[in-house]
């Protein structure tokens, strides 16, 4: 008996040394992490409060890692394991060792609503419309596809979640096969798992789930996010008050190396660049009431069934992804919708920082699905696209190539009497339609045969503008030259050497706008017979020396070769402008301007 006691209290003894501290395990330690900006105030302070409350129950062996959104590093760790969390990093774009073994598939969130939101409920949730929530995914980790699914069930009040559709695009991944059936068949009847048998791409597969849906709202959903509490309400409220409306959460970031769930602090809008390419950028709001943005990012979103008939649905003419909340985005704005963000529901997602999927397609993506989106949605701004694309100096059919046929979607535009391009531009994105173009590609010195070259980052403020040979590929070579004398690529100018900078060229890459500088010193003024491009707050010129190699500020010397520069297109007045004019005039002459959309 008495060596029995024994046994039984020793085990009790590792158990409480175990105990002690919670951040040693067998093959690693835990560290938690709660980063954020200074200075963050409101609902966002009180959150991170609350993370780091929360990471002293950790230390005090009360609460497991990654509880209410903290973030998780693992530190001394054993080789072998540390090989085995860089291969499941490899395989899947995120952490997926710190998901599967420390994060709980039911894990807390702090609630992200401010208290407006709870003071501004506009329709009692109980008369609000259910929602079918439609999931793809293809290859998803487990762990990540679980917890999206346990957490819409979690933070949904049951009578507005009508049903959950997972519709795995041909995932290849062991687990996602019977383990995956069982586990939704162990989750009610309002889960249910849809096959695709081949890979059908975003659009398609997203579409067979809008097939098999029974609500009037659809709301879709990426397959590695975490709805937090109150997610839903706000979103069907817009889309019952506005049927027409289509109603995005606050997209906050997952970590992909951490999982701490990190708040968004600012407000943000979509937008989008002429080659395309979705980006947010920040505007000022005086509350947490829901707001318009031009675009949206398309991984998450309610919207009612009819409404999205009417437009069309997806285009299944696109390929496997891209694209695609551009078109929606466009169509919903242009044809009498709209897309609001709603920041009392806020959405945790996976940023992947490169993507692990694998597909075989003949096309090129997503250029294959932009050229749809801009010959059938863009007007005459589709040539500011296709400029953007193939090799400078190739004929214009020639770098556009072949996109499919775009007959059926423009039926479509003709049939909804949607408005134009121009309208949408005017209304949604001013500063795009006031950026009047006058000149676009390469700003080329023939003498020397260099182009104008720098990337287009918003973290290369302050760096040189470089000369190099002329590669003809667009890319950092691809410049514009505005109407109000900004020369921009997408983000950035090219600006005179500021105060305080690093660089020994005269001109450097800076924001557009300063508030501390004149505009002027943004400002160039060009010349299309003599090439000189003059900067508008010094009267000094370009030039271009081949040694060094190096731009400089100088003088203007109309007959200095190495002072002329030469836009791959230039027109003074505008060069879309210019398109309008000429189908103005046309429609003045008496043809038909309705020809117009079909002819493109
Ligand atoms: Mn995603």
């Amino acid at each position: 008996m008495a060596v029995a006691k024994m046994k039984v209290s020793a085990v009790l003894m590792m158990l409480t040394a175990a105990a002690s501290d919670p951040t040693v395990r067998k093959d690693y330690r835990i560290g938690l992490t709660n980063g954020y900006e200074d200075g963050i105030t409101g609902v966002h302070l009180r959150n991170k409060k609350q993370q780091d409350r929360t990471m002293k129950q950790f230390m005090a062996g009360d609460i497991g890692p990654g509880e209410m959104g903290c973030g998780i590093e693992l530190m001394d760790m054993n080789p072998v394991v540390a090989k085995e969390k860089e291969d499941m990093y490899q395989a899947q774009g995120f952490d997926e060792y710190i998901s599967e073994h420390l994060v709980s598939l039911n894990r807390s969130l702090p609630d992200r609503r401010d208290d407006w939101c709870k003071q501004n409920v506009l329709v009692d949730p109980a008369y609000l419309p259910s929602t079918s929530v439609i999931i793809i995914f293809h290859n998803e980790a487990w762990s990540t596809l679980i917890r999206t699914v346990y957490s819409v069930i979690n933070r949904s009040p049951a009578h507005l979640l009508a049903e959950i559709l997972l519709v795995d695009d041909a995932s290849t991944l062991p687990h996602l096969g019977e383990r995956l059936e069982k586990m939704v068949a162990g989750m009610g009847e309002k889960v249910r798992l849809i096959r695709q048998p081949a890979r059908a791409g975003l659009m398609r597969t997203r579409m067979v789930g809008v097939m098999e849906s029974k609500s009037q709202v659809l709301t879709f959903l990426d397959s590695h996010i975490e709805a937090t509490e109150g997610w839903l309400e706000p979103l069907l409220e817009r889309v019952h008050q506005n049927p027409k409306a289509i109603a995005c959460p606050v997209i906050e970031e997952v970590n992909d190396k951490t999982f701490q769930y990190k708040f968004v602090t600012r407000d943000l809008v979509g937008v989008f660049f002429w080659n395309l390419d979705f980006g947010w950028t920040a505007v000022k709001r005086p509350d947490w009431s829901p707001y318009d943005t031009p675009v949206m990012a398309g991984g998450l979103f309610s919207i009612r069934k009819d409404w999205f008939a009417e437009l069309g649905f997806y285009d299944e003419g696109m390929e496997i992804w891209g694209g695609e909340q551009l078109e929606l985005s466009f169509k919903a704005w242009m044809c009498g919708g709209k897309i609001e963000i709603v920041p009392c529901s806020r959405v945790g997602h996976i940023f992947r920082t490169f993507s692990p999927y694998k597909w075989t397609t003949t096309v090129k993506l997503p250029e294959y699905n932009y050229k749809r989106v801009a010959s059938v949605w863009m007007d005459h701004y589709q040539e500011l696209y296709y400029d953007r694309i193939g090799h400078t100096g190739d004929r214009r059919e020639q770098n556009i190539g072949d996109y499919g046929s775009v007959l059926a979607r423009k039926e479509l535009r003709e049939s909804l009497q949607c408005k134009d391009f121009d309208w949408y531009l005017r209304e949604q994105m001013p500063d795009l339609h006031n950026g009047v173009i006058k000149g676009m590609g390469e700003i080329r010195n023939p003498h020397q045969g260099f182009c104008l070259d720098q990337q287009d980052l918003e973290q290369n403020a302050g760096l040189p503008v470089l000369v190099f040979d002329c590669h003809g590929d667009k890319g950092n070579q691809y410049w514009y030259y505005r109407a109000d004398g900004r020369i921009t690529r997408d983000w950035m100018c090219m600006v005179r050497r500021r105060k305080g900078s690093k660089n020994d060229n005269h001109v450097e890459l800076g924001p557009c706008e300063d508030p501390n500088l004149p505009p002027e010193y943004m400002s160039w003024d060009y010349d299309s017979k003599s090439g000189l491009l003059k900067h508008r707050h010094s009267g000094l010129c370009l030039k271009v020396t081949r040694t060094p190699l190096k731009l400089w500020l100088k003088p203007c010397r109309g007959e200095d070769p190495d002072q002329r520069w030469f836009f791959t297109q230039y027109e003074e007045e505008g060069l879309i402008e210019k398109e309008k004019r000429i189908e103005r005039e046309s429609i003045e002459a008496g043809e038909d301007g309705e020809m117009r959309h079909t002819e493109l």
